[in-house]
This record gives C-alpha cells, structure tokens and sequence, in this order.
C-alpha cells in the first residue's frame, strides 16, 4: 500500500483519523512556534524619555561661546559693556558650524545669552543685544545665522541661555522671570528645531543690573520656578532635553575637566529633588560625577569642558589649545564612560574659529576615524552562553550590525553571562566598545573581559556599569585569537552594540592635565 493509498484507507477506522488529527496539531503547534514572538526583557530601574534618547543619539557635541567677552577678554562680563564692542570682522556662520563637524561632533549649543545678559539676537525685550552694536550695522542676528548654518550643514541646534543676567536692572525680582521667558520663547519659536536648553546654575551675585552694581542673592531652587518655564520650553520643542546641574535631560558631570567617573552611571538621584522637580545651583560634585547604582531617575552626566583654558576666547591662549589626542582622551573618559560631551569651541574676535582649534579637530578626526572605522567584531565568530527563546531577534548578531535599535539579551533570570569572540587569526586590539540598549535600563553592574592564552582563559580587564556607553581601552595591547565577554547584573543583560578595534601603532594618549 503506498502512501496515499493508506491516507485513503486510514479514512476509514478511528486509528487512521486520529493519526490524520495528530500530525495537524503537531504542524500546528511548530507552525505556532515559529511564528510566536519572544517577548523582550521588562525594562529595569530608571529609563530614557524620548527626549534623552534624542540627546544619546547626539552623543558629541559643541558648545560655542562667544559674546562681548570675546571683545573686552573677559570671562565673566559684568553686564556693563557696550553692546558697541560687539563687532566681529569675518563672521562667518559655515566657518564655525564646519569646523565643529570637522570635529566629528553632531550638534552645537551657542550662548545666546552669558551672565553678561547680552543677547546674540536682536531680542525685542532688551536694548542690550546686537541690535545695537555695528556689527552688520545692528541688523545681524547670530542665533539665527548659526541655527541655519547647522541646518544647512546638517547638526543639531542648541541654546545656551543663562539665568543669571547681571545685565538686566530687574535681575532677582519676580518681573525677571517674565523676562527670561518672553526671551524664551523668542529663542525656541523663531529658530527652527532646538534640541537643548542649557541651564547655567553659576551665579555669584554681583553684577551691573541697570546701574544698581549691587550684590543681588537669589534662592536658586526657588527663584526661577523652573517647573513652570521649563514647561514653556517642552511645549515649544516637542524633542528638547534640558541640561542643568541636576538634569532633569542631563545631569553636570561635576567638573569642566573632560572627564566622568569611572563608573559612570546614568541613575541618579539629585540631592535638591526631594521628590520636587531638580534646581541647578546645588549639587554634591562627587555624586554627578560618578551617579549612583540605585539612582531613581534617568539622568546622564554631561561632560563639558573648553578645547582651551577658558571658555572665551583669548589670543594669550591660541598656544594652550588642546591637542587631538587630549581630545581623543577627554571622549574615552565622557563618552566612554557612559556621559556626553560637550566641547567648547570659542569663535575669535573676527568670528571664526582660530587655525590652532581646527588644527586639533582635524587630527582627533584622523585619529578617531582610524581606531573605529574597522570593527574586528565584524568577522569574527560570537558565540553567547544564552540567547533569549533562542531567538534571532535577540541573537548575538545584533551586536555587530551597527544598529542601536537591535540588541542581544538573555532569557529572563539568566543574568550571568558571557559571549565569545572567535577571530579568524590572532588578532592585536586595544579598544573594546560595548552599549547597552537602554530603553530597558541600565541592566548590566559588573563587567570583565578575558583572553586565551596558552588554552587558559586570562581576565585583562573588568569594571562596573555600561549604560549608554562604555569603551575600554589599554595602552597595552592585546594578542589573542579568542575573547570572552562576561556580565552580570540583578536582570538578563539587553546589548545593542559591540566593537573592537585597533588604535595606530604609536599613538600616544597624553596623561590627564588639570588645565585651569
Ligand atoms: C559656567 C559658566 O560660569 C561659565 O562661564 C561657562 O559658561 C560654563 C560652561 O558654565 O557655569
Ligand atoms: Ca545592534
């Protein structure tokens, strides 16, 4: 009897047809199977708003301070200046805007307004703006020609608006408030997408305000009742983040050096919240600069700091610009460690960014790009300990594809784990790149990285937290054909990206300066 015959045949007795009946729920429950999804991780502790996503995104970014100080060689303008001292020979909008993406960096934030209170675009609320100045003969507006040099070159624009504005007569009283978000809207409605606000807690008091030249003490967690006018700011710019000492966007990283602790964490709970939204001006530095492991909100440090000593410019400084490999340095230890970073790039008194600051850009450039622009990941073999319902969707693949949207994870409980890495040959590195997919929290608290030797599996290096990001990288370097990856933390790990690479033979990193 062939086969169809004994279908045929089968029809007719009760064993055929429950044979008939068990080979279709078997079908279907594979057909099931195949098709179910493997449901992701629950998220863990603390996560990412979208507008904090924004900025990760961003990740390296400018910061361009440039007002009347640029003219007198003032770092903090008491408020009394001329606007007529603002007048820059060559200005010019694409030099600046190009040098920053020379630099590699996605974004730029430009001080609309420093403590001197003077306003790079012609406010309609003050006199003490460039409206009066002979630049462009009072008819220039450098917000403007910056948010549209970004556009046209393709980078985030950001405001730096300072809250201490030693200029304004009515500075410390409650009609300041009203001024500073009138001055507020102008900047987030007439200049296109803004992707931050910067909120400066610097304050010392003492300032011209109209003529007064008095000491003027605010208190700052309740002064600029930055609930409501950062809603002001949320309402017009439905992506933008803020910054301040305590966040909520993100957090200072404690100091203007180019660096973030070692770890790093994106949790953190600031020390003025209690619950209440955060008030910059009162931090405990050692806490921004580290974060905590059990921090109860999302906020990641930013890291700024000066590619000189000072924050504007000054010709006595154009032989103290740091180098490109300082600037490589300073990104491992923000960037690398979780944090953003915000490099300041101070345009001169003809309006462009001076040869010895491009100079550098373009060698951290060249540096950057020839460590990270081949992934020896890529073609080796990763084979992980767990992979999530056994699931493509979660395989080790996805950390590999340069996309931060997938990610390799574990089945649930499984939070001890590891992934090898089989090179074709042996292989030489010094940089191991990981990220976590942070959408689901900051999962992972320890890591340690292992290579064979000798058939034996050697820990080189180990630490704590990944979060956004975290880079690894040794002066020594490593030979090996096989490494391995281990992690551990209170949940299965979620990882979106992986990397390793190779700095150029004789690359020296110089040790860290305290600059100021
Ligand atoms: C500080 C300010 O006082 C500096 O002038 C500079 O703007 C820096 C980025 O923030 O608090
Ligand atoms: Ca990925």
């Amino acid at each position: 009897m062939n086969f169809f015959n004994s279908i045929k045949h089968s029809r007719n007795n009760w064993w055929g047809k429950s044979w008939i009946l068990t080979c279709l729920i078997t079908l279907l429950i594979a057909l099931n199977f195949g098709c179910s999804k493997v449901l992701p991780p629950e998220p863990f502790g603390p996560v990412p708003d979208e507008r904090q996503l924004n900025v990760q995104d961003i990740e390296y970014y400018a910061f361009l301070h440039f007002t009347l100080n640029t003219f007198t060689g003032s770092q903090w303008g008491s408020g009394a200046e001329s606007p007529e001292l603002f007048n820059p020979s060559e200005f010019d909008a694409d030099q600046i805007v190009g040098a920053v993406k020379k630099g590699g960096m996605r974004g730029v934030i430009l001080t609309a307004k420093h403590h001197d209170g003077f306003c790079l675009w012609p406010s309609k609320y003050t006199e003490h703006s460039v409206k009066n100045s002979p630049w462009k003969n009072g008819k220039g507006d450098v917000v403007k020609e910056i948010a549209e040099a970004c556009k046209r070159q393709g980078l985030a624009f950001g405001i730096y608006m300072s809250p201490w504005d030693r200029n304004h007569a009515d500075y410390g009283k409650p009609e300041y408030i009203q001024y500073y978000r009138n001055q507020l809207k102008e900047l987030l409605t007439n200049y296109g997408d803004i992707f931050t606000l910067w909120c400066d807690g610097a304050n010392r008091g003492s300032g011209y305000y109209g003529g007064a030249n008095e000491v003027r003490k605010i208190d700052n967690s309740t002064y600029y009742d930055w609930e409501n006018t950062w809603q002001i700011a949320y309402d017009l710019q439905p992506k933008l983040y803020i910054f301040s000492d305590v966040g909520p966007g993100t957090r200072w990283v404690g100091n203007e050096e180019g660096h973030a602790g070692d770890p790093c964490w994106a949790r953190f709970t600031p020390i003025s919240r209690n619950e209440k939204p955060p008030a910059p001006g009162s931090i405990l530095p050692e806490y921004n600069y580290t974060g905590q492991i059990d921090g109860k909100y999302w906020i990641p440090a930013e890291t700024d700091v000066s590619i000189r000593p000072s924050w504007f410019y000054l010709e006595e400084e154009d032989s103290l610009v740091k180098s490109g490999e300082y600037i490589l340095r300073m990104y491992y230890e923000s960037v690398g460690h979780g944090a953003t970073l915000n490099l300041n790039l101070p345009p001169d008194k003809r309006g462009l960014i001076h040869e010895n600051d491009l100079k550098a850009l373009t060698e951290f450039s060249q540096i950057f790009e020839n460590i990270f622009e081949i992934n020896l990941a890529e073609n080796a073999k990763i084979e992980a300990s767990d992979t999530r319902g056994r699931s493509k969707e979660y395989s080790t693949e996805n950390l590999t594809d340069n996309n931060k949207a997938t990610y390799w994870s574990t089945n649930d409980g499984v939070n001890d784990v590891s992934f090898t890495v089989s090179f074709n040959e042996t292989t030489i590195f010094n940089v191991i790149d990981l990220r976590e997919y942070t959408q689901l929290g900051q999962r992972v608290y320890t890591w340690a990285f292992d290579k064979l030797e000798d058939g034996e599996w050697v820990e080189f290096a180990s630490g704590e937290a990944i979060g956004l990001r975290r880079i690894w990288r040794s002066d020594d370097r490593i030979t090996t054909k096989k490494i391995r990856i281990r992690l551990k933390g209170p949940v299965c790990p979620a990882i979106s990206e992986f990397g390793i690479y190779a700095e150029p033979e004789g690359l020296v990193i110089p040790p860290r300066k305290n600059w100021n």
